[in-house]
């Protein structure tokens, strides 16, 4: 099993993205990349503890590879916009790559500039590529959120 972070807006879509992907065996979102203690998602909502809402991916990666991850993971957002996805505005809604290896961050770095000369956004791709740090759950009711309410996830 191998382990990998996306921040790409409000992270229910997110999640429930990742979720419809074959070879995904769990998806967990929360907070990283901050500065702050165990947030609370009050405290992420206010843009000043630095955290993203991120999803944490757990995949069997002979089912998916990581580059299929990445290839949903540009698929359900817009990386050109700076601390902002559609409607949501903040830092905590940034578009960044966590990455958990060596073998990631190329891989991520790689499909990033394999996307800029593709033409396919016009804008430049800000999404962020940094190491993995403390991944912080959310709170319960945000986990799986679309599933709870029966919300179709496309
Ligand atoms: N605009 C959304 C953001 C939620 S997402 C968990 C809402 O407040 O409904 O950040």
């Amino acid at each position: 099993m191998e382990k990998a972070t996306f921040a790409a807006g409000c992270f229910w879509g997110v999640e429930a993205a990742f979720r419809r992907v074959e070879g995904v065996i769990s998806t967990t979102v929360g907070y990283t990349g901050g500065w702050l203690e165990n947030p609370t998602y009050e405290e992420v909502c206010t843009g000043t503890t630095g955290h993203a809402e991120a999803v944490l991916v757990e995949f069997d990666p002979l089912r998916v590879s990581y580059q299929e991850l990445l290839e949903v993971f540009w698929s359900i957002h817009d990386p050109t916009t700076p601390n902002r996805q559609g409607p949501d505005i903040g830092p905590q809604y940034r578009s960044a790559i966590f990455y958990h290896t060596p073998e990631q961050e190329a891989a991520a770095r790689a499909a990033k500039a394999t996307l800029e000369r593709s033409g396919r956004f016009t804008r430049p791709i800000v999404t962020e590529i940094v190491p993995a740090s403390t991944f912080y759950p959310a709170e319960e009711y945000h986990q799986r959120y679309y599933e709870k309410r029966g919300w179709s996830t496309r």
